[in-house]
């Protein structure tokens, strides 16, 4: 780790104790929040995402964030390991970050550390949380970009207990699609959108994060996004 880095770690946890959201609001980069359910594929994507950003010639910002559940106990080491791969690349940042327990109060903290990120010039920023609980709720108050990642099986749950998630998804993924038929969920997810008033229509991309199919139609949608939000300027 360079010294630069090493100040930049340092910086990122004094944020986390003493958030400084007002100040850094304005200047933050592109967000990008990756959620869903445990085991769905995130960090295989964001993992992904962060190759085909470098091609781009882009100096992405990861930021995993650990809940530190039962339920996902583990997982983040797995993910530090994969990612391992970029951490001698001087243009690619992937910090986690541990949230005891809960991701309440975090959004505060978080959003010094994208300030941070983006002022030394990492673009766009990801950030990978588990969608249990309230989680997903609070990666679309941080995100301007929210993709939620399922895979097929999922299905079952799509019409109960995961109503909310839907409904914070600007882009869904339906990820393993090497393993399994996606086109049942997408045609699930479709007819549930269909249903919506939103605005914005949210793409359904079936893809593998994988072997990388869908990940260029991914970042278009992503673009097409940003693209609206800034046309209509929310
Ligand atoms: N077959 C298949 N396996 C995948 C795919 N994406 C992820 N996986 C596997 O699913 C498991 C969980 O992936 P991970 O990215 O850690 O999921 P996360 O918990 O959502 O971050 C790992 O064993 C991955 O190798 C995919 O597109 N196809
Ligand atoms: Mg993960």
């Amino acid at each position: 780790m360079s010294s630069s880095r090493r100040q930049l770690a340092r910086q990122i946890s004094e944020l986390i104790e003493r958030p400084r959201t007002e100040a850094v609001k304005a200047s933050r980069p592109q967000v990008i929040g990756i959620t869903g359910p445990p085991g769905a594929g995130k960090s295989t994507l964001v993992d992904q995402m962060i190759r085909a950003l470098r091609r781009a010639d882009q100096r992405p910002g990861v930021i995993l964030v650990d809940p530190s559940s039962p339920l996902t106990g583990g997982a983040l080491l797995g993910d530090r390991i994969r990612m391992q791969e970029h951490s001698s690349d001087e243009h690619v940042f992937i910090r986690s970050l541990a949230t005891r327990g809960r991701l309440g109060g975090l959004a505060d903290g978080i959003d010094g550390v994208l300030g941070l990120l983006g002022e030394v010039g990492f673009a766009p920023l990801l950030i990978e949380t588990v969608g249990v609980g309230q989680s997903e709720v609070e990666v679309a108050q941080i995100a301007d970009t929210v993709v939620l990642v399922l895979y097929p099986g999922w299905g079952d749950e799509v019409q109960t207990a995961k109503a909310g998630l839907l409904e914070v998804a600007d882009i869904f993924f339906v990820n393993k699609a090497d393993q399994g038929d996606a086109g049942p969920l997408i045609g699930q997810i479709e007819a549930m959108l269909a249903l919506s008033s939103r605005d914005w229509k949210p793409p359904v991309i079936g893809g593998s994060a994988l072997t990388g199919v869908g990940i260029e139609a991914l970042l278009s949608a992503i673009s097409a996004h940003v693209n609206y939000l800034a046309d209509a300027d929310r």
